[in-house]
């Protein structure tokens, strides 16, 4: 019965989430998952239930059933500009289903950041003894200037309370930016500055831990070293994982030895996770690195140690795109 009723709070808790951030809520099904939610939603939309009109009344798509091209840029056009949400339906778990959620999904990276720019994805973790001496604020204005969308705060010194003044103007940039701000191993920091999420390592707290603490909308990332920790990340709720160290890194203390690009090939093959490739990534290596399968590289030094961090992020896109 517990659980039960926390399944139906978290439903509950996810349709208030969609009712207030998206103007259109597309449900993706097929056949009987298809035609079930459908018959419902519709007898919801009846006269009393004014259905459709944008944020906290979002209209509704049903794409369910709906492969062929006509329909396909029927979504498109719907979508175009508006904020949205994808809820999937599989009673089977076919893969059809996440299929076009993923294709509106890439559809709208590209929208917005062009077809390249989709596919080399940079994510910057500050660091404040590789940034030349420079400010956080004056290194995080930079990366979020020159595109970057997402940033992760690590910090390994401070006293909580600094942190957590570092992390409220973090989370007002990035807000302003809108970029996406993940908070690494302090899962309270996380909680307290709004991050949109927390990244932990395999000897932190567990994920399902994790996710107790700051509910189903925060991502968790998951550091993975070998297959056996990649292939466990979804089960245990991770929403994305990071693949590293790729090279030798310094950077990091008690790092684990390197996983080299073997282990990148294996986890963009097999793992139907979002990925993250991190570690001794640099402008001269990070085309292998794209080459290999990562569409979003994560690096500390060779970005926050720029002396010119705008013209650094442009190499580094110019070179993940030479990758692929
Ligand atoms: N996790 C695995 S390697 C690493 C972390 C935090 C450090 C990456 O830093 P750099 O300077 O990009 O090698
Ligand atoms: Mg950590």
């Amino acid at each position: 019965v517990r659980e039960a009723t926390e399944e139906i709070t978290r439903i509950q808790r996810a349709a208030e989430k969609i009712r207030s951030d998206s103007d259109v809520f597309v449900v993706i099904g097929i056949g009987g998952s298809y035609l079930g939610p459908r018959a419902a939603i519709e007898l919801l939309q009846g006269p009393n239930h004014n259905i459709g009109k944008g944020k906290g009344n979002p209209q509704i798509f049903f794409a369910g059933n709906g492969l062929s091209t006509r329909h396909w840029n029927e979504l498109t056009r719907l979508l175009e500009g508006k904020d949205f949400s994808i809820a999937i339906i599989s009673k089977s778990g076919t893969t059809t289903e996440p299929a076009i959620a993923t294709r509106a999904l890439r559809w709208m990276l590209e929208r917005k950041y062009g077809t390249e720019g989709a596919k080399s994805r940079i994510y910057a973790i500050t660091d404040p003894n590789f940034s030349l001496g420079r400010p956080l604020e004056e290194v995080v204005r930079a990366l979020l200037g020159a595109g970057v969308r997402i940033v992760q705060y690590r910090e390994k010194k401070l006293k909580a309370g600094a942190m957590l003044e570092e992390c409220r103007l973090l989370r007002r940039l990035t807000r302003e930016a809108n970029a996406c701000f993940i908070v690494d191993d302090y899962v309270d920091l996380a909680i307290l500055a709004e991050a949109d999420g927390v990244h932990v390592g395999q000897e932190d707290f567990p994920v399902p831990q994790v996710r107790a603490l700051v509910g189903p909308d925060m991502l968790i990332g998951l550091s993975t070293h070998k297959p056996e920790q990649a292939e466990a990340a979804r089960g245990l709720g991770a929403d994305y994982i990071g693949v590293g160290p790729i090279y030798a890194t310094h950077t990091k203390e008690d790092v684990v030895d390197p996983v080299g690009l073997e282990y990148l090939d294996w986890v963009s093959r097999n793992i139907d996770l979002p990925l993250v490739a991190i570690g001794g990534i640099k402008e001269h290596n990070i085309a292998d690195v794209a080459r290999h399968g990562a569409r979003c590289c994560c690096l500390i030094t060779d970005l926050v140690g720029a002396p010119d961090i705008p013209a650094k992020v442009a190499a580094l896109r110019k070179a993940m795109q030479s990758g692929y």
